[in-house]
């Protein structure tokens, strides 16, 4: 039965399709994948059927903020495995600058043409997607985002990272461990418009204002727009306009690495923390060279393999999006999609001297 209806469904869609198309409509705001699966009868209108078949023989596209990003080669990898294991083809498509906002409203689109089954997708900009996420869903197509947010009626389910409050409390209390507690600090984030950094960094700011921190001062913060040359120069300039600056959060791999770089040949090399966001493989050698104390991370790999079975699940109507429901997400067991279909697997790590060897990622 479910079959039939998504037999008929896909029709209605690709008609939805062609007509969206030759009319170049963009302006659809609004209407949700809720609203195309009731026009068209499908399960994804009405309640989620967690003992629904997982289907098999989708297609689902990973359109990460940056291709040629150490973290997203490893979650989309992570992405790719999942889709195998679950009979399901992936592919990847994205941008090289993690600033080509317009590159991926049109890879959106173009995703939406060649009606891919379902997307997995790291959003340079909360807002700028969502027209074109909205007409995805319209025209059937599942949509997850994943490590960074559009709104969220712009998509089905968010896959985030961590928790956003554990995230940014926890670089603001390792950088105010190393600076004894007090003095200057800078921020040096990705693009100014990502949703998952300012998130964090708004909840960095939150933390300063705790009587704990009342010595550190936040004087910057810088944007490197996940361009490693614009990464370290940013940095450079941090040091030269703050002369007494303790230490720097970068919650960005491209950025923490840029600026271990950076530190790590000039005189502030141990004297100014780092801290932040970066990936065992980037950072193993600033932290054997005495230039980062401790960083920390998720597992790249597994956030990329739960947005692939959650989208996997919404297109087989085993969820639906709303706070929950429950889905099977193969190593991490059964997931419950939270608040806002937020859904995420596990806390980070913080690496160090100690454990850093450990990892291969
Ligand atoms: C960069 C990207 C990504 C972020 C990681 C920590 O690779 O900005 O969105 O989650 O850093």
């Amino acid at each position: 039965m479910f079959g039939t209806k998504t037999g008929s469904r896909r029709l209605t869609l690709v008609l939805a399709t062609v007509t969206a198309l030759a009319l170049g409509a963009t302006a659809c705001g609004g209407t949700t994948k809720d609203d195309a699966a009731e026009e068209s009868g499908s399960a994804a209108a009405g309640k989620a059927d967690p003992r629904a078949e997982t289907k098999k023989g989708l297609t689902v596209a990973f359109l990460p903020k940056q291709v040629n990003n150490p973290y997203f080669t490893t979650a989309d990898k992570g992405g790719e495995e999942a889709l195998r294991e679950l009979g399901s083809a992936y592919k990847e498509v994205g941008t090289s600058s993690g600033t080509d906002t317009a590159g991926q409203v049109s890879y959106v689109n173009t995703l939406t043409q060649q009606q891919v089954d379902a997307m997995a997708v790291s959003a340079q900009d909360p807002g700028a997607l969502c027209t074109a996420l909205k007409q995805a869903m319209r025209n059937g197509v599942s949509v997850v985002t994943y490590d960074s947010d559009t709104n969220k009626d712009c998509r089905q389910v968010f896959v985030s990272p961590a928790s956003a409050e554990d995230l940014g409390r926890t670089q603001v209390e390792l950088l105010a461990e190393q600076i004894g507690g007090k003095g200057e600090i800078a921020i040096l984030s990705a693009a100014q418009t990502a949703t998952n950094q300012n998130t964090w960094i708004d909840v960095m700011k939150e933390e300063l204002k705790k009587p704990a921190h009342k010595d550190i001062k936040l004087v910057e913060v810088a944007y490197g727009d996940d361009d490693a040359q614009k990464s370290f120069q940013q940095t450079q300039g941090l040091l030269q306009e703050y002369p007494n600056l303790k230490g720097i959060i970068s919650p960005t791999t491209v950025g923490i690495k840029a600026a271990a770089q950076y530190l790590s040949g000039s005189k502030y090399k141990g004297r100014v923390k780092l801290t932040g966001l970066g990936t065992p493989n980037d950072m193993r050698a600033y932290v054997k060279n005495g230039t980062v104390e401790q960083f920390e991370l998720w597992e790249p790999a597994k956030l990329g393999a739960l947005a692939a079975r959650a989208a996997v699940a919404l297109e087989s109507g085993q969820i639906t999006g709303k706070e929950g429901e429950t889905f099977a997400a193969g190593d991490l067991g059964t997931m419950t999609i939270g608040a806002d279909g937020v859904v995420s697997p596990g806390e980070p790590t913080v690496f160090d001297k100690a454990n850093v060897d450990e990892y291969d990622f």
